[in-house]
């Protein structure tokens, strides 16, 4: 593998591979030069444009299926012929483009692949955990991950937490680094004016927490300036409130093999580079700083989230138990060391090296190498990194997750259960296929020795990516459900009976979903909530917001009802029908209780009030409510009306998330725009004109070869990172013209 970072003169054919769900994109030989020259010709335009829209719209992977190079798709990139007999129906046509189109891109296996990045956090941690271990890169993804970055500097020089986002100290000083390591020298004037934004803010001492930490680690900053993740809280008894296996799964798993590698001060190999490096980052020469000074400080552009000043004292105190001398400390610091590798290694087995995310993926990978560099678990973690590293027109970036294969398949495969009869048949394959992909990807069994590892059931459920992967979600269980059972339902003589799911699976998933409901009646993401609200406080990370516990959610109990409301309808005599009927109607006042007073939901994954009023009106349609029946579905959906834009459309800036506020984008948007038709159709609202106006802009939107545009970034986390969803701008506005032209052939 060379080490080189020079633009390569020859550049390679990407192609993309997979394999039940598990996606990654190799550089191959022979080049195909056709396909070369198109991918170079995408990139370039993308660049010139890059002040116009942050996100990437796939092009790499499009010009792959063009190419009929997306193996093993039955559609081999040829797009359906319009029928005759739909021809002078616009609706239907843009209906039939849109399947038709999105169905070559549609992976051998089943599910629809696409990029899940938008967060610039997370691929400096893949880089520093590659320096560190000694683990290459190929000269190509070298290439593409430096474009990436070129791509993503804002025009003061600095980088955002996310591709829409403004700089701030922790997407910058880490991009800085990043290029450093890839092997951009410090006189590179993108290099140069990065390295002037971290200086002219202060320099790298202000970056935050989880900033510092891989700071450390690479040997360009100091243990002793961070706030103490102390490795000890793993040997508290779990019944106290503050024991982290308590937190949200991502927050403690992220903690966890931060703390082991805090635990033990573990830094890299002080190269030149990383010598180097240390000089560039501060206004101080390193030598000289006073570490301690840095510790709890945090870059105003920074700062989404005030610490409170209990919380300072609590890091003064655990300062203290770090650099005080007692008994027993090096016998307490060795068990929790123990304990913490033996979590991060139980993480590991469990999900095949893919781990929860991106970053303990990363951080897990360090640690067992720490421990061990020729461990059999090094390994088989090098492997699982190119999971994680998605190739589009803007370069390589590392994604939010190894993808969210099952979620958009299970949203693609509802979608198009809504598109009528006379247009659905020629895609038969397609859906047989994504039916297959949804039933090798349900979770089997539970993790083993599950309570051990803190781990929630697993059989039945269904995870938001890869069978591979397999943590369980509680609104995937519901989405992969509602979808299994629309592909396998009567009109749906689509799937044989002898390629279904039993109905034993199905009720798996049903019980499932029914245990994971909280006490008050909604549904977290990936476990019961096990914290109080209070621990909130204690959030250490300054740039995200709850992210502590597993809180219950307006989408996540809305999917779940969703399935439930859906297995109900197909099995009404089924002997979980109590318990479900008796879940529904909780979730529903679950779902009424946070609803705001004009009407509206906080949408806490998605931008924002329009995907959270979406989720709310499909769970509230899939068990039996309507305007009629349900002030709650009507105040929702007269608040939605009220923000309809003058030319039919919606659409919301990714600020509502951040301010929790309803927040217009300038313009239009097709995803918003698919969201609130979709919702409208669902509630069968009374009054048809805005929704024909709607449909017109979705119609009107539309390109030649029945793709959308991709617009502004649309999925969200701990309320201010952003992430994209890459397959919304097919799937949505698909799924809300069949719910038009199914309400206009029902009221007409
Ligand atoms: C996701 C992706 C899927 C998402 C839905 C299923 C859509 C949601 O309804 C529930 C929450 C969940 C599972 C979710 C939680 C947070 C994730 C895992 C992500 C947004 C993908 C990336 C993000 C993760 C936390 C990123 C790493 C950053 C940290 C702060 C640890």
């Amino acid at each position: 593998m060379s080490e080189s970072a020079e633009p390569q003169e020859h550049l390679p054919t990407w192609l993309l591979r997979y394999q039940r769900g598990r996606q990654w994109w190799e550089p191959t030989t022979p080049a195909n030069k056709d396909l070369v020259d198109a991918m170079e010709t995408t990139r370039r335009s993308y660049t010139a444009n890059r002040h116009k829209t942050a996100h990437s719209s796939d092009r790499i992977l499009r010009l792959v299926a063009e190419h009929g190079l997306l193996e093993g798709n039955p559609k081999n990139s040829k797009i359906e012929p319009v029928p005759d007999r739909v021809a002078n129906d616009p609706l239907a046509v843009a209906i039939h483009k849109g399947i038709s189109y999105f169905a070559t891109l549609q992976c051998g296996d089943g599910h629809w692949a696409g990029d899940y990045g938008g967060p610039m956090f997370l691929m400096p941690g893949m880089i520093i955990a590659c320096y560190v271990t000694k683990t290459p890169f190929h000269a190509s993804q070298k290439q593409e991950m430096i474009r990436y970055l070129r791509n993503h500097q804002n025009h003061d020089g600095g980088f955002g937490l996310h591709i829409e986002h403004k700089s701030i100290m922790f997407g910058t000083a880490l991009s800085y680094v990043s290029m450093r390591l890839l092997g951009v020298g410090p006189d590179h004037p993108d290099a140069m004016r990065a390295r002037q934004w971290v200086l002219d803010h202060g320099g790298a001492g202000g970056i935050p927490g989880w900033g510092k930490f891989w700071l450390s680690v690479l040997g360009v900053y100091e243990w002793s300036g961070l706030d103490p993740l102390t490795p000890e809280f793993w040997l508290l008894p779990y019944a106290l409130p503050v024991h982290p296996a308590r937190f949200w799964c991502h927050c403690r798993v992220v903690y966890l093999p931060m703390s082991h590698l805090y635990g033990r001060r573990a830094v890299g190999e002080l190269t030149d580079l990383v010598k180097d490096i240390r000089e560039e980052l501060y206004l101080e020469s390193y030598d000289q700083i006073q570490w301690s000074s840095f510790r709890g400080k945090c870059c105003e552009e920074d700062v989404y989230v005030q610490r409170p000043y209990l919380q300072r004292l609590l890091w003064g105190a655990l300062t203290i138990f770090e650099n005080v001398w007692f008994p027993f400390k090096k016998t307490l610091r060795q068990l929790a060391l123990d304990e913490t590798l033996e979590l991060v290694k139980g993480e590991d087995r469990s999900t095949n090296h893919i781990d929860i995310g991106p970053v303990n993926k990363v951080i897990n990978f360090l640690c067992v190498w720490f421990d061990n560099p020729n461990s059999p678990d090094v390994t088989k973690h090098r492997d699982r990194l190119k999971d994680y590293l998605w190739l589009a027109e803007d370069g390589m970036k590392m994604q939010g997750y190894n993808g969210s294969q099952l979620w958009d398949t299970a949203f693609a495969s509802q979608a198009f259960m809504t598109v009528g009869r006379d247009l659905l048949e020629p895609f038969r394959d397609t859906l047989s296929r994504a039916h297959d992909y949804i039933r090798i990807t349900q979770v089997k069994e539970d993790v083993p020795n599950r309570k051990r590892y803190y781990r929630h059931e697993s059989k039945g459920a269904w995870p938001f990516s890869t069978r591979d992967h397999g943590w369980p979600i509680a609104d995937c269980t519901g989405e992969g459900l509602a979808a299994a059972l629309l592909l396998q339902s009567e009109h749906g003589t689509w799937i044989p009976k002898t390629e279904q799911i039993s109905l034993d699976r199905l009720a798996e998933a049903a019980e499932m979903i029914l245990n994971y409901q909280n006490d008050d009646g909604g549904w977290a993401t990936y476990e019961l909530t096990r914290g109080p609200a209070w621990l909130e406080y204690l959030n250490p990370s300054e740039v995200f917001g709850d992210i502590m516990i597993d809180y219950s959610y307006v989408e996540c109990s809305s999917s779940a009802m969703k399935g439930l409301g859906e297995f109900r309808k197909a099995y009404p005599d089924h002997p979980l029908r109590t318990r479900i009927d008796k879940s529904i109607e909780s979730g529903v006042r679950f779902i009424e209780s946070c609803q705001r007073e004009d009407g509206s939901w906080y949408g806490s994954w998605g931008v924002c009030f329009l995907y959270a009023f979406w989720f709310a009106i499909d769970a509230y349609s899939s068990v039996g409510l309507s305007p009629a029946t349900s002030i709650s579905m009507r105040k929702a959906c007269e608040f939605v009306l009220s923000k309809q834009k003058a030319d039919g459309s919606w659409g919301e800036s990714y600020l509502s998330s951040e301010k929790q506020v309803y927040t217009q984008s300038d313009h239009g948007l097709v995803v918003s725009t698919g969201w609130a038709l979709v919702a409208l159709c669902m509630a069968t609202w009374h009054d048809r004109q805005p929704l024909e106006k709607a449909a017109q802009f979705l119609i009107q939107s539309q390109e030649q070869n029945g793709d959308w545009p991709q617009q502004n970034i649309c999925g969200v986390f701990n309320k201010n990172c952003m992430i994209s969803y890459s397959q919304y701008r097919n799937i949505f506005p698909i799924w809300a013209l069949s719910e038009y032209r199914n309400y206009c052939s029902e009221s007409s």
